[in-house]
C-alpha cells in the first residue's frame, strides 16, 4: 500500500526563507526533482524539488510563509513505496539547494589557492556551460558569479565562495560540468594555501546520500572585516561632482549596487559597491567633490564560515581532521519561468532578485542593457529602463512605439540626418496630427483590417442627383446635393440591414455591443489635418437635411470650430476622396467602430449588359472591416447591399 511521507525544508543555506511561490496543488501527481516551492532569501531565489514523486495529499506551507530547515512543506503519498516507517527528517528531506564547495584549507597566515567547485544543482546529470563571468586575474567578490549553467529547467549561477582573485579557469563555454566540477582556483587573502598546510588536505565535504546520512551540527564563524571603498577611475584627473548619495550609514548593500552618483562634463555614473556589506561610514555629501582615489564609504563584510554537516559515517572513518569547508552561497537557480534564454534566444544574466524586480514591474530583461561585469543586468538597470520608458514621448504620429497594448514591439525609426543631403526645414505636427495620428496607430496595429472592394453603379442616380441640384438651383437655393449624401442613405440602409457593422467590440473583448441608432462618421479634410464629425440618426433623415447637415459640419470642421460632442457617437464612418480621384483605397477602422467606406472618384466604364456593352458610371467602394467582428462573406453582402441601394435608390424607400 502507499505511505504517506513529509516533505521537509533542506539545507537552504540561511535561517529563514520566504515561501514565493507554490507549485504544487493537492491531487497533484509529482515526479522527482518537481518544484514543490520556492523560496526566496535576501540573497537568492530557488527551487525545493521533490526527492521522491507521488500524489500531493495535504499542503502545509502557503505564500509569504518563513520556512526553515526542517519545516513540513507537504505530505505525498510515495507511489510504490515501502510500507510506512517512521522517517527520519533526513530521509524524507528535498535534496539541498546549497552544497558544499570543494574549497577546503587549513588555517594557515599566508595566501590561499582553493578549488571552486559545482555545487548541488539539482540533478545529477551533466549541465551545459553557457558562460563564463571572469578571466584569469579578475578580482572577484563573494557571491559573484563565476559561470552560467544551463539545465533543462533553468539557467543558474555558480557563484563565487569567497574574496579573491581568479588564477586558472577550467572550464569552457560549451563545456559540460556536474556537481563536483572543478570551476577554477582562487587565490583567496585570508585563509591558508594548499602547500602551507601540513595536513592532509580535508575530504571534500559532499552532501550525505539523502537516505543514510545524519548531518552533524553545523558550527558556524563570522569573520567581519571593514574595509575603505573608493572612487575608481573616472577618466578624469580633476574632481567631480557628487550629485547623489545612494546609501546611508547601516545600509546593507549588495555587490555592484550603486552607492554615489558622479557627474562629470560628459556623463554622470554611478559607482557601485565593489562587494556586499553594511556602510559603516560615508565619506562623502552630496553636492560635495570626489576625485579617482577618493574614499566613498567603509563597509563591513562578513564572512561566514561553517563546518561541514558531514554523514556521520565519513566522519568518524575520517583520518585526518578535516578542516572547515567554506558553505557554498546558494546557487542562484532560476524559476524556470524566468529562464535565462529569452523567447527570442537572448541570454539574460541576472540574479533571481533582479528577475524579480523586473518581473514586477513588467520589463522584458532582453530590453535593458546590463551595466554590471559581462554586461550582467543590475537592479539600477531596471529602474533606469522603467525610467527612461515613463519619461519617453508616448506614441506620436510619428513615434517608434516601442510597446503597445498586447506587448506589440516595433523597431525604433532609424536616426537620419537629413540635412546632409540638402535643405531641410522642421514643421511641428499641427494639434489635430498629434492627436488623431497615435489613434490612428492604434487602430492600424491593433486591429485586424481586411478590405473588400466594390463598384456602384450610379448612372441613374448621378442622373436624379443632377436634376434636383438643377431644381435647387432654380429655386435658388445655397443647398447643393453631393454623391456622398446618398451614400450615406445607402450606408444607414446597409447597417440596418447588417447590425453586426454598427457594433463595437467589448473592452474585454468577450462581447459585442450592438447599437440600435444609425450616427454616421464623416471624415472631412482640413488644413489641420483631418477630423471626423459624426452625422446622427441619417436613417430617419431625408437628403436634403443630410445635405444641409453635411455642409454645416464640414464648414465648421474647416473653421476648427467642431466640438468633442459633434465627433462623437458615430457607429460606422465614411472617407470620400471622389472629389479628388484616385480608384481604391484601404481606410483604417476607427476604433471602436468595426467597419470605414473608401469611396474613390466615379468613373465612366463600359459595362457589358449580356449583349452589348453599356456606358456606366461606376463608383468604387473600398470597406475596411474589423476581421475579429465581421467575417469576409459579411463584407462582401454588406458592399452588395450598398451597391444595389445605390443602382437604385428607389431600394431606399423599402
Ligand atoms: N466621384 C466623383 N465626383 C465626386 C465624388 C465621387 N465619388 N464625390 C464627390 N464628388 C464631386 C462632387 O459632386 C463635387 O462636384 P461638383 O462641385 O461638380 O458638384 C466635388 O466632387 C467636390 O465634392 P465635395 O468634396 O465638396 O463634397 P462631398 O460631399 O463629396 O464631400 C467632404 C464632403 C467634407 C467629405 C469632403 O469635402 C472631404 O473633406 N473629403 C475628404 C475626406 C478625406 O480626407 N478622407 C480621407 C481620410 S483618410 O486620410
Amino acid at each position: 500500500m502507499a505511505e504517506l511521507k513529509d516533505i521537509l525544508v533542506p539545507d537552504v543555506g540561511g535561517d529563514e526563507v520566504e515561501v514565493i511561490e507554490v507549485c504544487v496543488a493537492v491531487g497533484d501527481t509529482i515526479a522527482e526533482e518537481d518544484s514543490i516551492i520556492t523560496v526566496e532569501s535576501d540573497k537568492a531565489s530557488m527551487d525545493i524539488p521533490a526527492p521522491f514523486s507521488g500524489v500531493v495529499k495535504e499542503i502545509s506551507i502557503s505564500v509569504g510563509d518563513k520556512v526553515s530547515e526542517g519545516g513540513l512543506l507537504i505530505k505525498v503519498e510515495a507511489v510504490g513505496s515501502a510500507p510506512a516507517e517512521t522517517a527520519a527528517p533526513q530521509e524524507t528531506q528535498a535534496a539541498p539547494v546549497v552544497a558544499e564547495p570543494a574549497s577546503s584549507a587549513a588555517p594557515a597566515a599566508s595566501k590561499a589557492v582553493i578549488e571552486v567547485t559545482v555545487p548541488d544543482i539539482g540533478t545529477d546529470d551533466q549541465v551545459e556551460i553557457i558562460d563564463v563571468l571572469v578571466a584569469v586575474g579578475d578580482s572577484v567578490s563573494k557571491e559573484d558569479g563565476l559561470i552560467t549553467l544551463e539545465t533543462d529547467k533553468a539557467t543558474m549561477d555558480v557563484p563565487c565562495p569567497e574574496d579573491g582573485v581568479v588564477k586558472e579557469i577550467k572550464v569552457a563555454v560549451g563545456g559540460q560540468v556536474g556537481q563536483g566540477s572543478l570551476v577554477l582556483l582562487l587565490e583567496t587573502g585570508a585563509s591558508a594555501s594548499v602547500e602551507a598546510s601540513s595536513v592532509a588536505p580535508a575530504p571534500i565535504a559532499e552532501t550525505a546520500p539523502v537516505a543514510a546520512a545524519t548531518p552533524a551540527p553545523v558550527a558556524a564563524t563570522s569573520v567581519s572585516e571593514v574595509k575603505d571603498v573608493e572612487v575608481p577611475d573616472i577618466g578624469t584627473d580633476g574632481e567631480v561632482d557628487v550629485i547623489d548619495v545612494l546609501v546611508a550609514v547601516g545600509d546593507t548593500v549588495e555587490a555592484e549596487q550603486g552607492l554615489i552618483t558622479l557627474e562629470t562634463d560628459k556623463a554622470t555614473m554611478d559607482v557601485p559597491a565593489p562587494f556586499a556589506g553594511v556602510i559603516k561610514e560615508l565619506k562623502v555629501v552630496n553636492g560635495g567633490k570626489v576625485a579617482t582615489g577618493s574614499i566613498i564609504a567603509t563597509i563591513e563584510t562578513v564572512t561566514t564560515t561553517a563546518a561541514s554537516p558531514a554523514p556521520v559515517a565519513a566522519a568518524t572513518s575520517a583520518p585526518a581532521p578535516a578542516a572547515p569547508a567554506k558553505k557554498a552561497p546558494p546557487v542562484q537557480q532560476v524559476h524556470p519561468s524566468q529562464s535565462g534564454a529569452s523567447a527570442s534566444g537572448k541570454l539574460i544574466h541576472a540574479t533571481p532578485s533582479v528577475r524579480r524586480l523586473a518581473s514586477e514591474f513588467g520589463v522584458d530583461l532582453t530590453k535593458v542593457t546590463g551595466s554590471g561585469r559581462k554586461a550582467r543586468i543590475l537592479a539600477d538597470d531596471v529602474k533606469s529602463f522603467v525610467k527612461y520608458e515613463l519619461s519617453r514621448p508616448k506614441a506620436t504620429a510619428n513615434s517608434s512605439v516601442a510597446a503597445g497594448e498586447g506587448g506589440l514591439q516595433v523597431l525604433a525609426q532609424p536616426k537620419v540626418d537629413f540635412s546632409k543631403f540638402g535643405e531641410i526645414e522642421e514643421v511641428p505636427l499641427t494639434r489635430i496630427q498629434k492627436i488623431s495620428g497615435p489613434n490612428l496607430h492604434r487602430n492600424w496595429v491593433t486591429i485586424p483590417h481586411v478590405t473588400q472592394f466594390d463598384e456602384a453603379d450610379i448612372t441613374s442616380l448621378e442622373a436624379f442627383r443632377k436634376e434636383q441640384n438643377a431644381m435647387l438651383a432654380k429655386q435658388k437655393s445655397d443647398l447643393k446635393i453631393t454623391p456622398l449624401v446618398f451614400i450615406m442613405k445607402a450606408a444607414a440602409s446597409a447597417l440596418l440591414a447588417y447590425p453586426q457593422f454598427c457594433s463595437s467590440l467589448s473592452l474585454d473583448g468577450e462581447s459585442l455591443i450592438k447599437k440600435k441608432y444609425v450616427h454616421i462618421g464623416i471624415a472631412v479634410d482640413t488644413p489641420n489635418g483631418l477630423v471626423v464629425p459624426v452625422v446622427r440618426d441619417v436613417d430617419k433623415k431625408g437628403v436634403n437635411e443630410i445635405s444641409r447637415e453635411l455642409m454645416e459640419i464640414s464648414t465648421k470642421a474647416r473653421d476648427g470650430k467642431l466640438t468633442a460632442k459633434d465627433m462623437q457617437g458615430g457607429c460606422f464612418t465614411i472617407s470620400s476622396l471622389g472629389g479628388i480621384g484616385g480608384t481604391a483605397f484601404t481606410p483604417i477602422v476607427n476604433a471602436p467602430e468595426v467597419g470605414i467606406l473608401g469611396v474613390s472618384k466615379s468613373e465612366m466604364k463600359p459595362k457589358w449588359n449580356g449583349s452589348d456593352f453599356e456606358p456606366k458610371l461606376m463608383l468604387p467602394l473600398s470597406l475596411s472591416y474589423d476581421h475579429r467582428v465581421i467575417d469576409g462573406a459579411l463584407a462582401a453582402r454588406f458592399t452588395v447591399h450598398l451597391a444595389s441601394v445605390l443602382s437604385d435608390i428607389r431600394k431606399l424607400v423599402l
